[in-house]
């Protein structure tokens, strides 16, 4: 296949783009390298130190005899120049990841909202007209998220995508199918229930194959692929907008920092880690759906976990401390969580679940990387609205030791 890569110099992307060079793909990279300029903006850098993208590229290359081409645009303003990316390079399969993804970034100020809704928003328009222009039947992959259900208590499993449903009609009770319910929870995560409006406007009017991959909290750090050669390492980021919380409890673990657990830790969330997300990756290239069937939208999760077990687990095989804090987000204090994953489970998918001989080698990747922690840049300090605003800057909070 030959896949085009939006955002492959991200966290999912970069690694996503060697698993499938791995396999034998042909795979070309379309970046603005934007996940490096919000570093500088943030003044903080991934933990892991990150090499220019002609090193890892050339570093590749010479491990594994194999290329990846690398275009610096930015998806929805580069039009022009992507439509004749596709026409010359004429991918069969695009996988789409060119968004801001931190949902505490996204609501940082008015400034960072309208920053998450252009790029985002326009990234994903700006692929699907092109893919319409350029007349290719091109599978379109795209990085969702299981935050577009919102987290509340279902009551039931959250299925893949569409919510069965009886309408009472003149003739009786009718069965119909439809989206599940949009509940984003911040303008990140709306901005994926928009695109998944997109998609299914593309689907239907242009008969597009779209696969939306609602992708549970990653994990870990390190794939096969980027675990060959130091210059190939993966992002992992810990600062309070970026810093996935699974990872920043890890590397908190080891740079003497407490555990952050937001409010009582008991919302319950989705998780996957790092190498299973390339994995289903390319199980979603290998099982497209057929032009005209609707958009193909699966679960890319693998197990659900409360924050504060996973702080408390941390905690047991680390003794670090936990730090119970006033919660910058608003969001349900306790919520439970089971979402079905038949799909990516059905084409093979053997899940990595939370094992502690993977979850200290985590945290070794972290120790060694320790001193380039900034302590600073470790609280969250983006608040949803003026309410947490003004919770986050009240008395300091109780801490206690695991036990
Ligand atoms: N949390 C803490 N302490 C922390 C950080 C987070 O208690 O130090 C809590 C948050 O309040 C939240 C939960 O942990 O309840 C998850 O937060 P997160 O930052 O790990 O994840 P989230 O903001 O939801 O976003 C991440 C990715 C995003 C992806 C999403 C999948 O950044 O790109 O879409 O996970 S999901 O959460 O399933 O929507």
């Amino acid at each position: 296949m030959r896949v085009l890569v939006l955002g492959g110099d991200g966290f999912c992307g970069w690694p996503t783009a060697l698993h499938l060079s791995a396999k034998g793909h042909e795979v070309a990279i379309v970046d603005n390298l934007s996940r490096r300029e919000i570093d500088e903006e943030l003044e903080v850098q991934s933990l892991t130190p990150i090499t220019p993208m002609e090193t890892r590229l050339a570093v590749w290359k010479k491990l594994t005899g194999r290329s990846i081409a690398f275009h610096k645009l930015t998806m929805g303003q580069d039009y022009d120049a992507f439509l004749s990316l596709l026409s010359s390079w004429r991918p069969t399969a695009i996988v789409h990841f060119a968004e801001q993804r931190a949902a505490p970034y996204s609501m940082k100020s008015a400034k960072h909202k309208r920053y998450t809704v252009n790029n985002n928003l326009n990234a994903t328009n700006d692929m699907l007209a092109a893919v319409v222009e350029s007349g290719l039947d091109i599978h379109i992959v795209h990085l969702g998220t299981m935050g577009v259900y919102g987290y509340g208590t279902a009551g039931m499993a959250i299925p893949e995508g569409y919510l069965s449903i009886k309408i009472q009609t003149p003739n009786g009770l009718v069965d119909q199918e439809i989206l599940y319910p949009a509940n984003p929870g911040s303008i990140y995560h709306m901005t994926k229930t928009q695109d998944a409006l997109f998609f299914q406007f593309y689907a239907k009017n242009d008969k597009l194959r779209i696969t939306d991959l609602h992708q549970g909290i990653v994990w870990g750090c390190q794939t096969e692929e980027t675990r060959q050669d130091e210059a190939l390492i993966n992002r992992f980021d810990y600062d309070g907008d970026y810093g996935t919380v699974l990872n920043r409890f890890l590397i908190q673990s080891q740079v003497g920092h407490p555990l952050t657990v937001h409010g009582a830790g008991g919302q319950t969330r989705a998780f996957i880690n790092i190498q299973d997300t390339v994995r289903c990756i390319a199980l979603a290239l290998d099982n497209p759906p057929r032009r005209g069937e609707r958009v193909k939208i699966m679960n890319q999760m693998t197990e659900c976990h409360r924050v504060r077990d996973l702080a408390e687990l941390v905690s047991r095989l680390t003794g670090a401390e936990i730090a119970y804090l006033p919660n910058p987000r608003a969001e349900a204090d306790e919520n439970d969580l089971f979402v079905e994953n038949k799909h990516l489970r059905g084409y093979g998918l053997k899940p990595i679940t939370l094992a502690d001989g993977l979850l200290t080698e985590i945290a070794e990747t972290a120790r060694a990387f320790a001193d380039r922690a900034d302590l600073t840049k470790v609280p969250c300090v983006s608040a949803w609205n003026a309410e947490r605003a003004a919770d986050i800057s009240g008395p300091p909070p109780a801490r206690r030791m695991p036990g």
